[in-house]
């Protein structure tokens, strides 16, 4: 960021390479990105895949201890949140995340999973409400400091299986997932997007079918990803079948 004095502000941070690696899970409302991560979770834990190294399974909103109180004032639907706020409440989570939780774990060479990143608020803020991209671009670094995600998984499933399985669930929608008025049609297109722009970092998985389908698909991507970062090598493992 230039200052009117022409010097130049920079938010990242000065050790931004670590041992460790940051997979993100991504996806709309319902598509069943929770589920995934726990199978993946799972998976790792009892194949060993990982050896030694540290698996850490996180979230955003809610991975801290302040985390939590924001996502319940972000979720709960109890007051008014206007755009601005929303987008501000949700920055200050990551940032917190960011340092507490994903810094020291991946300074530790851990592997860390986390439910959602930087690029929800790009899809839910930026394209599903139409709030300024640039603005959240400079936002997220702010808030992470520099830090990006090694790998993302983006689950996408069409707006009516995501809508199915909402409904299917119990308790009651959250506030954001009451938003109407095309709102999750664009958030999807806002993952289309980062996709289309990132293909590396940021890889679609077709979570249509049922949460074994996902899985095999989801694993695949893994597989090759983890061998490429530490030279890892397991055959995949069907589920039910404990590694
Ligand atoms: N948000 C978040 C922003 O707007 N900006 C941001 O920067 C961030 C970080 C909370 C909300 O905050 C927003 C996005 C969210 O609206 P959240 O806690 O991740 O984020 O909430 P949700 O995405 O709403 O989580 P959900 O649990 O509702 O959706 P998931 O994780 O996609 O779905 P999941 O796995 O819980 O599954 C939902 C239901 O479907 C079934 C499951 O059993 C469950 O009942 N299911 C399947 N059914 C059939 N076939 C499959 N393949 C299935 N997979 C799961």
């Amino acid at each position: 960021m230039t200052l009117p004095d022409g010097s130049q502000l920079d938010f990242s941070h000065p050790e931004a390479v670590y041992p460790g690696r940051l997979i993100t899970f991504e996806g709309a409302d319902g598509a069943g990105k929770t589920t995934q991560l726990q199978q993946v979770a799972d998976w790792l834990r009892s194949s060993r895949i990982l050896g030694d190294r540290p698996l850490v399974v996180t979230r955003e909103p809610g991975g801290t201890a302040l985390g939590q109180q924001l996502r319940h004032l972000l979720l709960s639907g109890d007051w008014a949140v206007v755009d601005r706020a929303e987008l501000l409440l949700y920055a200050a989570d990551r940032a917190q995340h960011v340092e507490e939780v994903l810094r020291p774990a991946l300074a530790a060479g851990s592997l860390v999973l986390s439910d959602r990143f930087v690029d929800s608020t790009v899809a839910y803020q930026g394209f599903g409400r139409k709030q300024d991209l640039t603005l959240i671009q400079t936002l997220n670094r702010i808030a992470t400091a520099g830090l990006t995600s090694d790998l993302t998984l983006w689950f996408d499933a069409s707006l009516a299986s995501c809508l199915a399985r909402r409904q299917a669930r119990s308790g009651p929608l959250d506030r954001l997932e009451r938003s109407a008025g095309g709102f999750h049609q664009r958030v999807r297109d806002g993952f289309a997007t980062l996709a289309h722009r990132e293909p590396d970092r940021i890889r679609r998985v077709d979570a249509n079918g049922d949460a074994i389908t996902t899985f095999t698909a989801a694993q695949a991507v893994l597989l090759d990803r983890l061998e490429s970062w530490w030279g890892t090598t397991c055959a995949p493992v069907s589920l039910g079948q404990g590694g």
